[in-house]
Parts: structure tokens; sequence; C-alpha cells
């Protein structure tokens, strides 16, 4: 299908963070024809280090739909080596923030293009171009978004916080630097008011540090909760548990009641449909009172079987609740 101007009609728009988003993405992109899906990055995550502009959930994405991202962690590359950190370490240089060779060129070939005067969507369309990927993938905007999380401590940078100070101190809040300014990606306007448009999926990510950034932006809250196309979102928490990451450590420090129910709420605003695992269905009620229709499934992505499976149960959910 095409849209009038020729390219691809937009079906799926999907709200991603890194590594649980990832799943589901691919999972989308093996059921529908990929470049009819248009996912939406976080890139409150993204960080410059050691001269480079490094923007993870864009390239946790990228390798995943590229089926190249290193199974284990999720992010950086399979089988990456290790020889530039080994360098660096040698010269006294700062390693906490691992950077395979492989991994290392995106960085390098996104910052000499931005440098070059390319926008962040320009150089991210021509790495995933490279890198076979039909699936679109855009930044949340071309303009910078920093997430800083607030700690007992004081202010952390997302990556130290992250990744420096392995999510140890306690938060108490975030902000969302240079979002009020910051412009929606004018790819995610056009897709929200396609009529081929069936689903706007919010992928199992951290509420707060993957969807909360793209919701910062000014403008995107109110274009998801006036679009034509239902919004679907996946519980990123089972069983009182994060699947991966801090979210559920997050919730307790923030004094929310690690449960679906609780992410559900953080949505209720502008989500019509909620994806609940099969061991929260006591939790269907209490959010149905939020007003979302509820789908009782298996959440939890293991094997790419169960990514595809969750993929056509939110889509299915989807068309029922158009
Ligand atoms: N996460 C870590 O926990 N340790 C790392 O050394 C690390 C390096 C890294 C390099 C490139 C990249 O794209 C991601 C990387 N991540 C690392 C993950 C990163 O912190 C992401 O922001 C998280 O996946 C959250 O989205």
């Amino acid at each position: 299908m095409t849209n009038k101007s020729g390219a691809a009609a937009t079906r799926c728009i999907a709200l991603s963070g890194g590594v649980g988003g990832a799943k589901l993405a691919l999972g989308l992109s093996r059921i529908l024809d990929p470049p009819s899906i248009l996912v939406v990055a976080n890139c409150g995550d993204d960080f410059d280090h050691l001269g480079l502009r490094i923007c993870p959930d864009l390239d946790t994405l990228s390798y995943t739909l590229a089926g190249i991202a290193n199974p284990e962690t999720g992010w950086g590359i399979a089988n990456d080596t290790g020889s530039f950190m080994d360098a660096l370490s040698r010269l006294g240089g700062e390693t906490w923030f691992h950077l395979g060779d492989k991994d290392l060129a995106t960085h390098a070939e996104r910052t000499w293009r931005l440098a070059a005067g390319e926008s962040l969507s320009e150089v991210t369309a021509a790495i995933t171009r490279r890198l076979g990927i039909e699936t679109r993938i855009i930044p949340m905007s071309d303009d910078s978004v920093a997430t800083v999380v607030e700690t007992a401590a004081g202010p952390l940078a997302f990556q130290h916080y992250f990744v420096r100070e392995r999510c140890a101190p306690a938060v108490t809040g975030f902000r969302f630097e240079g979002a009020a300014s910051a412009r929606v990606h004018p790819s995610l306007v056009v897709a929200l008011a396609e009529p081929d448009l069936e689903a706007i999926v919010v992928c199992p990510s951290n509420p707060f540090i993957s969807i909360d950034p793209m919701l910062a932006i000014p403008g995107i809250r109110e274009a998801l909760a006036g679009a034509d196309a239902p919004v679907v979102a996946v519980s990123p928490v089972v069983a009182g548990k994060a699947i991966k990451g801090p979210t559920a450590k997050m919730m307790v420090e923030l004094g929310i009641p690690v449960a679906a129910q609780s992410v559900a709420a953080h949505y209720a605003g502008f989500a019509r449909g909620f994806v609940l695992d099969h061991a929260d269905e006591g939790e269907a009620g209490a959010i149905r009172a939020l007003g979302l229709e509820v789908l009782v499934t298996e959440t939890v992505m293991r094997t790419l079987d169960d990514r595809v499976a969750l993929a056509e149960a939110v889509m299915r959910f989807a068309r029922v609740l158009t």
C-alpha cells in the first residue's frame, strides 16, 4: 500500500526506547510490510562522549532490526571486539561506557555527518539504509533533548546515572532538557494523520526514561490523544517486576506501586488499550476502571516467535479498538 505521495502508507507507529521496545519492533517488522512501520526512538539517552555523539536507543533499534544486535546485552553489535577500548584503557582514557570497535564506527560516522550539517533523521536514514533496514526509524525530534535524572545526591546526566553509577542512586524525578523547545518530528505528524494507520503502539519500554521524554515534546501527547488510530500500550512491568532495567526500582523510589496498573495510569490520558501479561490478569478490572480496554496475553518476549506473537496480538487488539 502506498499513500498519495507514493510512499509506503504507515500502518503502525511504534514508540520505543531501547532493548524492550526493539524486541516488539522486530516482531512488528515480521508481520507488517516493514516500510509501513514508523518506529519513533527515544533520544533522551543521547549524549556526547569522547567527542562522539552517541544515540543508544536509535542504535539498539537499528542493530536489532538489522539482526546484528548483541543478544546478551541488547545494545552494541554481536561478536564485536574491544581493541579500541583496550588501547584507550592503556592511555588512561574513559572506559566506563563500553564502545565496541564496530559500534564505534556507527558513532564516528554519525558524529561526522552531524558535524557536516545533516540532521539526526538524515543520518539515521543513511545508517539504516546501509544496514538494509526497511522499517522506518526516526528520532523523536531532530532537536536535542537530554534526560536528566534527579537523585537525592543531585542531578545526573542519563548515561552517568544508567551506566557510570549503574542506576544505584535513588531517583526523585526526571527532567528533559531542551524538550520545551524541541519540535516533534514531522514524519510522526504526517503518519498520525494517515488514513491507513491502524495502531500507535507504546512499546514495553521504561515509561519514565524512554516514553516520557517523547511526551515532554510539545504537541506529542495531544497528537496521540487526538489520533483516529488507537494508542495501545504494552506493559513493561510483569508480576511486579520490570522485564529489564531500572523501571521497578524507579517506581519504588518514586513511591509508585510496582504494578502494571501504575503504568496504565501513566498512559491513561492518551492510550485506549493496555496489554497486560497473564500474570497480572487480576489488575484488568482496575485498568478498565481507568477507561482503558485491556488485552491479557503473553507479553514476555524470550524468542523471536514470542516477539511475533505479541506483535500479532497487539495489532489484532488495536483493530478491535478502532
Ligand atoms: N549500557 C551499559 O550498561 N554499559 C555500557 O557500557 C553501555 C555502552 C553502550 C554503548 C553504546 C550503546 O548504544 C549503548 C550502550 N549501553 C551501555 C546501553 C545504554 O546505556 C542505553 O542507554 C540503555 O540501553 C538504556 O536505553
